[in-house]
């Protein structure tokens, strides 16, 4: 086994984003391009010298390519021992598990979770700590300082052949361990939940349909649901991952998973629909004819959590990212547990996750998970909601509309404007936020605003402040309207507007949404006049 060091130079923009770094695959394809990025998460985070990681991705079009690379260069940088999931895959749930079950000293995942894949779409490299969670930003900032003054990469000549068969293979003194992907997830899932209720769920006649969107889950939802739990065969559809996640978009919301949509609208739709993202950390819940917005998923899974065994004394607390909807506030405020308000990123509940302050967590962008790993879990929350189903008795639909009658409604919708030139998308935010200091008290489209801020989070454990996490307005109903730019596209920037309307307990919870919503988005327009900076009429993509 021979080692080389390779002279390299500093490649411009390798600052991780929201999620890692991700990028056009074409730009990593680019010789040295992810040389250059992993030998700078090694010696951001301390040189991988005697080190362990987990290695593994969501199979998209250059996952296995890559792997190898990866695994050319912990040899020769002196990594003591890998994980890597059988043909190079590895859920982003999986991979946050195996780190804290095997105390490794965190792991690298490859993807661009649900951005399109293949040859013209995108990839990504996240880089893990040991608690299993995303890269804090105080280890992504070392990693990005390196790649800026990076002049020489460390890599072995010899291509590994071994990770297609589970097993075990050396490169000079590195072992690697090729595991399956999906048995350590499984384990941890039957942990958690009640197996036998829900495999009683399905022998009592109960359907589902479960869409992996051609990417990741596929595998892990096949194992546990259909040969586990029993659900009929043919429960799971789209279920082989492909490097281009067959042509689609793995993004679960309603405009991309439309075929699972078409077939919760149908007369004969099964009992219960979801799907999960490119690397299997979103979900999408639905009902018969019913898309459950991820923020009210998150506030009935944490009203009904405890007829999971896993959950079933009280709740630590909850937390939220500060765009989600309120409504879980108002489960927390009835459960008497406290509730978390972080900036848009998983790796926010890190901290309160590792110091017992919150049990269950969830974002609007379709994530929720909580302290079982340290990443969001799309299968996890279709197996939380499966359970509390076989517990409860009632139909999804029901449960939510009987929560409605109980908590009120927050009617939720996201508007986003995507590839609008980076340019006017921060004129936009500029104009907007210099707008703010004199908003309090005055009234836009006839509602009265109680409060205009940026959101900035004094992270409650380790005290660090990160500032800059968009710009909101608070109405005096209980109305919101919040601003942000995406950290995870690849092309131009795209603005995000999240628009909520709170009617309260008594009042009307079966509107339209975007009818409900009506005057917040007309006074979205009229404050941060989207259409002037943006030349956009309408948003790209509402969900
Ligand atoms: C990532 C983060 C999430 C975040 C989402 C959207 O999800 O892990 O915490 O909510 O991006 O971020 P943005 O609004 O900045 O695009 P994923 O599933 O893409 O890894």
């Amino acid at each position: 086994m021979s080692f080389k060091t390779v002279q390299t130079k500093p490649i411009e923009g390798q600052k991780p984003g929201t999620s890692g770094l991700r990028k056009k695959t074409a730009v990593f394809r680019q010789p040295g391009y992810l040389e250059n990025f992993v030998q700078c998460v090694f010696d951001g985070t301390g040189g991988a010298q005697g080190k362990t990681y987990v290695v593994g991705g969501d199979g998209r079009f250059f996952n296995a390519e890559a792997i190898g690379i990866i695994i050319r260069m912990a040899a020769a940088n002196g990594v003591a021992r890998l994980i890597v999931g059988q043909d190079g895959i590895l859920s982003t749930p999986a991979v946050s598990n195996l780190i804290r079950k095997f105390k490794t000293d965190g792991g690298i995942i490859l993807s661009a979770s649900h951005n399109p894949g293949g040859e013209t779409g995108d990839f990504g490299v996240k880089f893990n700590a040991a608690n299993g969670g995303p890269a804090p930003e105080k280890l992504t900032d070392a990693i990005y300082a390196k790649t800026l003054d990076i002049i020489e990469y460390r890599i072995a000549d010899e291509t590994p052949t071994g990770i297609n068969q589970i097993g075990r293979f050396t490169m000079g003194d590195t072992r690697i361990d090729v595991i399956d992907p999906v048995e350590d997830y499984e384990t941890l899932m039957q942990e958690l939940f009640d197996f036998d209720a829900i495999s009683a769920l399905f022998s009592g006649g109960f359907r589902m349909c479960f869409d992996a969107m051609h990417a990741v889950t596929g595998p892990y939802a096949k194992r546990i649901l259909e040969d586990t739990l029993g659900a009929p065969a043919g429960s799971v559809i789209n279920a082989v991952p492909s490097p281009d996640f067959g042509g689609g978009h793995p993004d679960p919301n309603p405009v991309w998973a439309s075929e699972l949509v078409a077939i919760m609208g149908a007369s004969d739709a099964p009992d219960f629909g979801a799907a999960s993202d490119g690397d299997g950390d979103r979900n999408m819940i639905m009902g018969k004819g019913a898309f459950v917005s991820p923020s009210d998923s998150l506030a009935l899974l944490t009203a009904y959590a405890h007829l999971a065994p896993a959950y079933s004394g009280k709740l630590a607390g909850v937390a939220r990212s500060m765009p989600t909807s309120q409504a879980v506030d108002l489960v927390a405020e009835r459960l008497a547990i406290p509730c978390f308000e972080t900036p848009t990123g998983w790796k926010f509940f890190g901290n309160l996750l590792d110091a017992g302050k919150a049990t269950l967590c969830g974002e609007e962008s379709a994530g929720t998970g909580s302290n079982h790993i340290r990443e969001k879990d799309g299968l996890w929350a279709v197996l939380l909601w499966l359970n509390i189903l076989a517990r409860d008795g009632r139909d999804i639909v029901q449960l939510r509309q009987d929560h409605w009658r109980s908590f009120g409604r927050n009617y939720y919708s996201r508007h986003d404007y995507e590839e609008i030139p980076a340019d006017a998308a921060n004129a936009l935010m500029t104009a907007f936020r210099d707008k703010l200091p004199a908003l309090t008290g005055t009234s836009a489209n006839g509602m009265q605003v109680s409060k205009a801020d940026e959101f900035a989070y004094l992270d409650p454990v380790d005290q660090s402040l990160t500032e800059q996490q968009g710009v909101r307005v608070q109405f005096t109903d209980g109305s919101r309207l919040v601003l942000r730019l995406s950290g995870t596209g690849t092309q131009g920037a795209t603005l995000r507007v999240y628009l909520e309307r709170f009617v309260a307990r008594g009042g009307d919870h079966n509107l339209d949404v975007q009818e409900a919503l009506a005057p917040i988005i007309q006074a979205a327009e009229t404050l941060a006049q989207i259409t002037k900076f943006t030349g956009r009429s309408s948003a790209d993509v509402i969900t």
